[in-house]
Formats: C-alpha cells, structure tokens, sequence
C-alpha cells in the first residue's frame, strides 16, 4: 500500500447524524491522494457506533479514536490525532461540514508547492466569508476576538486574517508538540501564537451546520480569554500598567495645577495631553519597541496615537452621558465601564493602525510619501 501523504483529523463531539456525510464528501474530495481519515471522538452519543459502520464500507481508511476524558476539549483532540497520524501532512476539519471538504485540494495544492509550515483556510481572507456563522451576535463575537487576538500577536499574526479557523493544514514536524497546551476550541491560535511558522491562506466560506447543535458556549469563550491572556501576557500587561501610571499622573498634574490656581477645565485639558503624550513615548520605548522598525515613522506613529487619543477622549464623554442617563448607571460605574472598553480598543488600535507594518511593494500615497519625508527629516539628526 502507498504511504499515507494526508491525514484527515476529525475531533467529534456528538456529531451523528453529521459523519456518514462527512466521509462521503471527504472522500469524494480527497479521491486521488492517499488519504485516511481519523476521528478523535468525546462524544456522550452514538457518534462513535456510527463512524465504526461508516468505515466498514468507506473508500479510504478511517480511524477512530474514542477518549473518555475529553481532556483539553476540541483542541486536545487536534493534538491527539496528530501524534495518531500516518502521514506528517494532518488537515484539520470540523466534523458537521462548516467546513466544505471540497476545499481539501485547495489548501493540499497550496500546501504542497512546499513553501510553508500551515495552510489556513480562512473566512476572513478575500473571497471567503463567515455566513455560516450562526447568527449576527456570533458574527459579532467572532470578529472582535479576532481583531484582539491580532492586536494581541501583531507579529505572529501578520498574514494570518483568520487565527481561530479550525480548518487548516499542516505539517507536524513544524510544530512544537510538547509546548501546546491545547485549552478548548482555538487550537490552531495556540500553533501559531507558540512558534514563528510560516503561514498561508485559503479563502473559503464557512457553510452552515449540517446537522446538529453547536457546542460553543460561554465556558467555550472564558476558557479563550484565558487562553489568550495566558499566551500573550507581556504586551497587553504592559500597556495596561503604563495607561496605569498615565492615570495617576493625569490626577497629579490635575491637583498640582488646581493648587497653583489654575481654572480645572484648563488643568484638565494639560493634564491629559501632558499624559497621552507621556504614554506614547513609554509605550513607543517598552510596549511596541519591537515593532517600531517595520511601522511608519515616528511623528507618523504619534500622530495617529494623538488623534486617536484625544478623539477617545472626546467621545468618551457622550458615551457616559448615555449610560447614566439612559441606563441609569452611577456616574462612576458609567465611568469605569468606558475605561475598560476603551483600554482594549485603545490596545487595538495602537497594535493595528500606529503599528501596523508599511506593506511592502506597495506605493505609498503621496500625502504619506509628504508625510514621512516630513519625518525623516524632523528625526535627522541636527547640527549644533
Ligand atoms: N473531540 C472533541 N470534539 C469537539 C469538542 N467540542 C467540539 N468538538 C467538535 O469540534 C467541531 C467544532 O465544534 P462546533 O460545535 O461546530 O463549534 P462551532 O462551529 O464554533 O459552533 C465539531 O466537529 C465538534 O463536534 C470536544 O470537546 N471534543
Ligand atoms: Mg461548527
């Protein structure tokens, strides 16, 4: 028999009705190559009876691995079958055909030409979409958590539009099996936030649950939040530690002034552009130093931080407006919320838009070109 050049994961949980389909498109797909298949089940139902029948007469081989545990959840899962696997080449895939197995020669032929580590199939990348998602809040969840997660490994994720797709490709020996601690539903996200890899994209739109119920839940997104924070706590700690200290000097330069006599909105106005400046530059030294080189210039970069941050501030006022009028929240807690919301947006910002890498081979506008030669030459060294 030939080697095995594609091992095909399946992690299943309680997913019946949804298997005979999924191996008979699966193998329609992968007609051709040298495929198997290999479910790494946790199901509470017939789900592994089912795939035990379906292999009897499937035109490739199916394996299946039954756990008891469910230890590490979907991603634990992933894990499993790729120790399981026969061939280094292991594509991932849902088990309820969100993921259409008609894509499967895409994402091998891009795989094969042998340039990178994964191949994703994204829904977020140029043609794909995420239709199948199952309903607006989820389009929502999905979309913030990828802009932070982004904003969160600006460097590991540049190429990536999609790092919480579950349907992707690639090859084992890349990977670092013994760091992964697989935490829930977003394996691939703890492969590349783990390990510099190089990484491709396949558009592909996310279908519609063929059959079944989902089994994301709440405890699906704490245990992502705890996953993200736990893989990257350095940067977004920092930042949070800085706009800290920003605070309590903003209240300093505020009392400090108002002592002195000055009128408080004007001890205000100093006081919080006295303090976002002082944030850009801790943040350009300690935060973001590492992405400083590959991103606009410097009065580029504070100018999109001040703008940002004063127009934050701005809109922050209305918004507090809002929730003590309309929701009758206290002053105060209207206060913190906006803080908290606008910490995280501020993170994004600053690790997406002021840092984000120039592209390369793109022509940059004229008003940039004006812009940075601008900069280049305020940052040039002067003669004395
Ligand atoms: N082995 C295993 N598979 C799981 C687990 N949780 C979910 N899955 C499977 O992972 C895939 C994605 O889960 P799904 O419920 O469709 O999540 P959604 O697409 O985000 O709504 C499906 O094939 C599920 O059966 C689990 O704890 N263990
Ligand atoms: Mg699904």
């Amino acid at each position: 028999m030939d080697p095995v050049q594609l091992s095909i994961i399946v992690p299943t949980f309680n997913e019946a009705p949804n298997v005979a389909e999924l191996v008979r498109r699966v193998s329609a797909a992968t007609s051709g190559m040298d495929a198997e298949i290999i479910f790494v089940d946790d199901s509470t139902d017939t789900t592994p009876d089912v795939i035990r029948e379906v292999s009897a007469s499937a035109p490739l081989p199916v394996r299946l691995l039954h756990r008891s545990a469910r230890s590490g959840g979907l991603g634990g899962a992933v894990v499993e079958g790729f120790a399981l696997a026969e061939s280094d080449a292991c594509l991932v895939i849902d088990g309820d055909l969100q993921h259409p197995p008609e894509e499967i020669p895409a994402l091998v032929e891009r795989f094969e030409r042998g340039d990178v580590d994964v191949v994703v199939a994204s829904r977020y990348a140029g043609g794909g979409t995420a239709h199948g998602l199952a309903d607006r809040t989820r389009v929502l969840v999905s979309k913030i958590a990828t802009a932070l997660t982004k904003a969160m490994f600006p460097i590991r994720l540049r190429e990536v539009s999609d790092p919480m797709t579950g349907y992707f490709i690639l090859d084992r020996r890349a990977i670092d099996m013994a760091t992964l601690k697989p935490r829930g539903f977003k394996i691939l996200l703890e492969i590349l936030a783990r390990k510099n890899l190089r990484v491709a994209e396949v558009p592909f739109a996310f279908a519609g649950r063929h059959a079944g119920e989902s089994k994301a839940s709440v405890r699906q997104g704490l245990n992502f939040v705890s996953q993200l924070t736990a893989l990257r706590f350095g940067k977004m700690s920092l930042f949070a530690v800085i706009g800290g200290l920003g605070a309590i000097v903003n209240l300093a330069i505020m009392w400090a002034l108002t002592q002195m006599g000055v009128g408080y909105i004007a001890a205000a106005i100093v006081a919080a552009e006295t303090t976002i400046i002082g944030n850009f530059l801790l943040q350009e030294r300690f935060v973001f130093n590492d992405m400083r080189d590959a991103a606009s210039g410097g009065w580029l970069r504070f100018a999109k931080s001040f703008t940002f941050n004063n127009a934050e501030a701005l809109v922050r006022i209305p918004v507090i407006a809002l929730l003590v009028e309309t929701w009758h929240f206290s002053a105060v807690v209207a206060a913190g919320v906006t803080l908290v919301i606008a910490f995280f947006v501020r993170f994004v910002f600053h690790s997406l838009v002021v840092y984000a890498p120039r592209r390369a081979g793109v022509e940059p506008s004229r008003a940039r070109r004006f812009v940075e030669e601008l900069d280049a030459q305020a940052m040039s060294p002067g003669e004395l």
